[in-house]
């Protein structure tokens, strides 16, 4: 076993802390830092939050990883900062939260850069899982704005998704990116005490109410919060829980994981066929002939280049 990975084990927050760069970054040990881990991945409960730019998603973060850690679970919070470059991902309100809890060791905090590794952002953020998982962590709170199409694939990596909705600045559910709303298993309506609430309530009670069947057959529930004064947190933490208990009896949970597996297969087979491609076909003699020919066609040049390359026939 890879010693990092054994110090993770024995609960070493600076191992966790280095492997999380390691499997962030591109070092040869990487894949052997996480072949060692995935033993251990699938522990967690990964809940992800979402929503727009000031919705309250760390204020949030923030007092749920209090509230957790008074049940004496062991927390870990990834963030992903879409105004961050790849290595100096600390926003000044996680520094802040960092130091926080900084003195404790059964929670752990860490911004992930968008940029992503070589699988794109949703593997990397699934390789960083895989770490927090080995540690023990109970409960993973993924942040992440839900501002592109990158932010929205992380959330494929989330049992559980929560989308952190506002009253009045334009934050109605009308102008929510698309394909969010879809894959919500929670809305809050956080800021409660700010006017409009009941209306987004309401909207959103309107738009479940139209859905002819829920996904996973699980009807999200609405939870309202006023974030920063802590109200309606015990109200979200049983629906998280609630939601999670849904997923593992109703098998939900190992099919999505197995999902994620054969996704992740995928991807390690189609960056293979590409090294490959880019080295033996690209380089090659018989390459350099087929272009040399007046065939301009793509779909006959395949066909062509895979009479050349066997390995490549499908
Ligand atoms: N009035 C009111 N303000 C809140 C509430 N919850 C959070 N806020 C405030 O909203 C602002 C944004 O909160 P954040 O938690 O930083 O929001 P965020 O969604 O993490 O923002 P980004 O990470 O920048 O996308 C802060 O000033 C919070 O104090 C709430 O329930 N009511
Ligand atoms: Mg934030």
């Amino acid at each position: 076993m890879h010693p990092l990975v054994s110090r993770i084990l024995q609960g070493d927050v600076r191992a966790v802390a280095k492997a999380l760069s390691v499997v962030e970054g591109e070092s040869p040990e990487r894949r052997e830092v996480l072949h060692d881990l995935y033993p251990f991945a699938g522990r967690s409960h990964v809940v992800g939050l979402t929503g727009s730019p000031g919705a309250g998603k760390s204020t949030l973060v923030d007092v749920l990883l209090r509230h957790l850690r008074k049940q004496d679970l062991r927390v870990g919070v990834l963030a992903v900062d879409p105004s961050s470059p790849f290595t100096g991902g600390a926003l000044l309100g996680d520094r802040v939260r960092m130091t926080a809890h900084s003195a404790d060791p059964g929670v752990f905090i860490r911004s992930i850069g968008t940029r992503g590794g070589l699988g794109g952002l949703a593997a990397s953020t699934e390789d960083m899982l895989h770490v927090l998982e080995a540690y023990g962590c109970d409960v993973i709170l993924l942040e992440t704005v839900g501002v592109g199409q990158s932010e929205l694939d992380v959330l494929t990596v989330a049992d559980t998704v929560v989308l952190v909705l506002t009253p009045g600045s334009g934050d109605s559910i009308q102008t929510a990116k698309a394909g969010i709303m879809e894959i919500a298993d929670i809305f809050v309506v956080n800021k409660d005490d700010l006017p409009g609430s009941d209306a987004l309530v309401r909207e959103i009670q309107l738009m479940l109410h139209d859905k002819r069947s829920y996904r996973e057959e699980w009807k999200p529930p609405i939870v309202r919060t006023r974030g920063a004064e802590g109200v309606g947190l015990e109200a979200l933490v049983a629906a998280m829980e609630a939601h999670r208990d849904h997923l593992r009896e109703s098998g939900y949970w190992e099919a999505r994981r197995r999902r994620r597996l054969e996704a992740d297969v995928e991807r390690a087979l189609v960056a293979r066929f590409r090294r490959h491609f880019a080295t033996s076909v690209r380089e090659s003699e018989e390459w350099k002939q087929v272009w040399a020919s007046d065939e301009r066609d793509p779909q006959k040049i395949a066909d062509d280049l895979m009479v050349l390359f066997p390995w490549m026939t499908l």
